[in-house]
């Protein structure tokens, strides 16, 4: 009798507890499903989907010193930019795979043409963003990488203003830190993503370089201070002379900046700007920049506005044997606006790409005019579809393609 009772409080036991833990496991059921079928904290390691591998993880040692601006930048927006982290720890890596800079390398110029680090002609295609001060949301890593991976762009290009409002030169401390810092996160972007990035001293309104050489040997001196070792760095000088600036003038400029950057970066790729907002490449390959290597020179066209002249134009600097970098481009009229051309844009497209001079179309913006990348009513900053594209957008996509 003794024995039997020992029997059924063990019974009871066991069943209390098999009714507790009955209990706990369908609490636990609703509870995940109130978290959308996921509890983070009782799931144990090895539950639910594995963590996406880093991409191009970088080689601790490859790591180098974040610029102190960077840093000061980065806290500051800490919470406002979820890539931070990315950022700093891949600043300066080098990616593998098959990224632009992974294929080819640090480019040299040949003769007219731009080569790969063996001498095999390279033609880059990219994208401007607009004015850094007044579309600075386009600089982020998730848009890169998605100009890369969706739509094959090699190239952007970080078009820093001079002049203007809250230009480089003309707008106060902070707001040259601003674009400092905007300069350098595109720069870790294209580089932690292998993309080659332009930093373009973006002369429009102050027609003529000389007026603020001085700011812009600063300026390139602390550049190639920073960049040089990268070898996805090429460095604009001065986008658009206009206004009767002669080509004398752009050559002296360029002959006092030039030694600026060459004194700490001996063989970036160097982009000289032609009079006549970047027309007059004629009047440079009569009378070239001479004493440095890996310059090109720029011709900027707008299809609706320039068309064979034009065309005539570059062709014949190239066959005189000018590097030619088309830097800026698009197909709206002159001003930015206007009637989107497809047909004289795809004359251009043709010329470029049977003489493989490389381009950048403008620009990264949803400003109303018809030479922004993206339609007016769309504001996301990346993961962009085929409906947030202008026009324009829509074509240079289909361009790429080609
Ligand atoms: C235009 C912009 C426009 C802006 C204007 C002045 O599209 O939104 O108001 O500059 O800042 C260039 C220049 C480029 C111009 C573009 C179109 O390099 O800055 O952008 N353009 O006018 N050269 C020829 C055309």
């Amino acid at each position: 009798m003794q024995s039997n009772k020992k029997y059924i409080v063990w019974i009871g036991i066991l069943a209390v507890l098999l009714a507790l833990s009955v209990g706990v496991i369908a609490g636990m059921t609703v509870q995940q499903k109130m978290n959308g079928g996921e509890n983070r904290d009782t799931l144990v390691e090895g539950d639910g989907p594995a963590p996406p591998a880093p991409a191009e993880a970088p080689d601790p040692a490859e790591r180098e010193e974040i610029a102190p601006e960077d840093q000061a930048y980065n806290q500051e927006n800490t919470q406002n930019d979820t890539n931070v982290n990315d950022q700093q720890n891949n600043t300066n890596s080098t990616p593998s795979g098959d990224t632009p800079v992974a294929r080819y390398g640090a480019l040299q110029v040949k003769g007219n043409r731009l080569t790969d680090q063996y001498g095999n002609q390279v033609q880059l295609k990219g994208i401007s963003t607009h004015g850094l001060s007044w579309f600075p949301q386009y600089v982020n890593e998730a848009f890169f990488r998605q100009m890369r991976d969706e739509w094959q762009v090699d190239v952007v290009r970080l078009a820093m203003y001079t002049a203007e409002y809250n230009g480089y030169c003309t707008g106060d401390e902070g707001n040259k830190q601003t674009l400092k810092n905007l300069v350098s996160e595109g720069v870790n972007h294209a580089t932690n993503l292998g993309m080659y990035v332009i930093i373009d001293w973006h002369i429009l309104s102050d027609s003529n370089p000389l007026q603020y050489k001085e700011e812009a040997k600063q300026f390139f001196g602390e550049m190639a201070e920073r960049y040089q070792g990268y070898d996805n760095v090429i460095y604009e000088i001065c986008n658009e002379p206009n206004s009767g600036t002669s080509w004398q003038d752009i050559k002296s400029y360029a002959n006092e900046v030039i030694p600026v950057i060459r004194a700490k970066d001996p063989d970036a790729i160097i982009l000289i700007g032609t009079p006549n907002w970047s027309q007059f490449v004629n009047e440079a390959a009569a009378d070239p920049v001479t004493g440095y290597d890996n310059l090109m020179y720029t011709l900027h066209f707008y299809a609706d506005t320039h068309r064979d002249d034009l065309r005539n134009t570059l062709q014949n600097a190239y066959n005189q044997g000018l590097p030619i970098f088309v830097s800026e481009f698009g197909i709206t009229d002159a001003s930015g606006n206007g009637a989107v051309n497809r047909d004289e844009g795809n004359k251009w497209i043709d010329l470029m790409d049977q003489n493989g001079i490389s381009y950048c179309i403008w620009s990264l913006s949803n400003k109303d005019e018809s030479s922004a990348f993206f339609k007016s009513s769309c504001n996301k900053t990346s993961g962009f579809t085929n409906e947030d594209l202008s026009d324009q957008g829509a074509w240079y996509l289909d361009v790429l393609k080609r």
